[in-house]
């Protein structure tokens, strides 16, 4: 039985004269960049919780989406949705998924049940890896849905609350391990607060490093060796989240020595929220040596919350990719799509183009980042915008041979220096339209 009957078959790359909108223009897995498959540089993952679970529902209405798979929230029922999501992934041929303990499987009456009913999918999600080949980018327990969160988890001021955010997460990390996962993603959920007078943020913010701790030791214990990363976003559901940004995630990692252990999960539409671009935070990650994984989205400008929608902005992914590429490229990491159809895009077939257009958004990104670097022209004019610290004071300061009275001395000698050069940012940028629009 297929659920996605109109596909009749596996998405194929038909090139760029291709009109078939089940086809990629641009995303060729086995092609090579760079002397690698594109496949193994972009490690798409598809999100469960949106992709399966995102109903469509907004503050002014109930759920759009028509999911004829669905039925009762059951074990049964939840073990065909795994079927229902291989079946989209492997038509789609993303290799990799990531997933929230709370979309897999139905929260029961207490955590034993909900364990037992983790427990049952997972049986089914392993098998479905093993036949397919597909993996898991990530695993993550959702921290923040049940009321119970409503004050944060491991941030929550009741102490019972943290022991049950502790529980759940110890399966979640269980789970991962068991299904072999890449890496482990802490998201801020509610770890957070609203009002500073009902608030005790020093101690919030060492249980959040306690709990983390916890978790790497955990890990080490049932031998997962997976990557754990922090993802940042400013605000939404709190008004400020401990996870503000990349420098605040990675200050906090740093301040309660998590560095060997965490980088971050880096998401464009958290980026926007917190007032940077996600070029900005990937880049400030990267040079701190944290840039694990990013959640593939984007906002809308006009709109000033998390509308996590399909990436279709080809200078957005050529930015990212550039980025990626000159960090080294993904290891444990990915590109997560963790967008979701809009309302209106209610039915399954609409899931196919949207993950098609991230595809391809990435691909022709990946293709203009690799002929941006082949050529060497944008690095070579980035190269000698600082010439002045290739040789004499400059090369000098690099190696630790100054220091400020060594630099008076040095100015008061020469005298007012030259002008700047022209930083030549329109120049830029028509060379960046010339690799783009070919
Ligand atoms: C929500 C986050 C969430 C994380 C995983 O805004 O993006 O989906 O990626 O908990
Ligand atoms: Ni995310
Ligand atoms: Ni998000």
């Amino acid at each position: 039985m297929s659920a996605f009957s109109e596909v009749k078959k596996t998405v194929q790359y038909e090139g760029t004269t291709s009109k078939n909108p089940l086809a990629f223009r641009f995303y060729n897995p086995d092609e090579k960049i760079e002397g690698k498959p594109m496949k193994d540089i972009l490690r798409f993952a598809a999100a469960y919780w949106h992709t399966m679970r995102a109903s469509g529902s907004d503050q002014f209405g109930s759920g759009t989406m028509l999911r004829p798979w669905e039925g009762k929230d059951n074990v049964p029922n939840a073990q065909k949705r795994v079927k229902v999501f291989f079946e989209f992934l492997e038509k789609l041929q993303i290799p990799y998924y990531a997933f929230h303990d709370r979309d897999i499987a139905p929260e029961g009456d207490s955590l034993q049940e909900s364990n037992n009913n983790l427990d049952a999918i997972v049986k089914t999600l392993k098998e479905e890896q093993k036949r397919t080949g597909i993996k898991l980018l990530w695993g993550t327990a959702n921290l923040f849905g049940h009321p119970r969160f409503m004050h944060g988890a491991a941030t929550s001021c009741n102490a019972d609350i943290f022991a049950f955010a502790a529980a759940q997460t110890k399966k979640a990390l269980e789970i991962t391990h068991e299904l072999g996962g890449q890496g482990y993603t802490f998201w801020g959920g509610r770890e957070g607060y609203q009002c500073i007078w009902n608030t005790d943020m020093k101690r919030e913010l060492d249980h959040l490093a306690k709990f983390m701790h916890m978790a790497v030791e955990h890990a080490k214990k049932i031998g997962f060796k997976g990557q754990f990363y922090f993802e940042p976003k400013p605000k939404e559901p709190t008004k400020h989240q401990y996870d503000f940004d990349a420098a605040a995630c990675i200050n906090f990692i740093r301040t309660y020595g998590l560095e060997k252990y965490v980088k971050l999960n880096i998401e464009t539409n958290h980026a926007t929220l917190a007032s940077h671009s996600v070029e900005h935070e990937l880049d400030y990650a990267g040079s701190q040596g944290f840039l694990g994984s990013i959640d593939a989205n984007t906002g809308d400008t006009l709109l000033g919350w998390d509308t996590d929608q399909f990436p279709t902005n080809v200078y957005e992914t050529t930015k990212i990719m550039l980025i990626v590429l000159k960090y080294g490229g993904f290891k444990t990491g990915g590109l997560n799509f963790d967008a979701k159809v809009r309302r209106e895009s209610f039915e399954p077939i609409d899931l196919f183009y949207a993950h098609i257009g991230g595809m391809d958004t990435f691909a022709l990104g990946l293709k203009i980042a690799a002929d941006i670097r082949k050529s060497g022209e944008i690095a070579q004019l980035v190269k000698e915008r600082y010439n002045s610290w290739d040789t004499g004071v400059g090369k000098e300061i690099e190696s630790d041979k100054h220091n400020f009275t060594s630099l008076e001395k040095y100015i008061l000698k020469k005298g007012n220096p030259d002008p700047n050069k022209s930083g030549r940012q329109e120049l830029f940028e028509n060379i960046i339209n010339r690799y783009t629009f070919k």
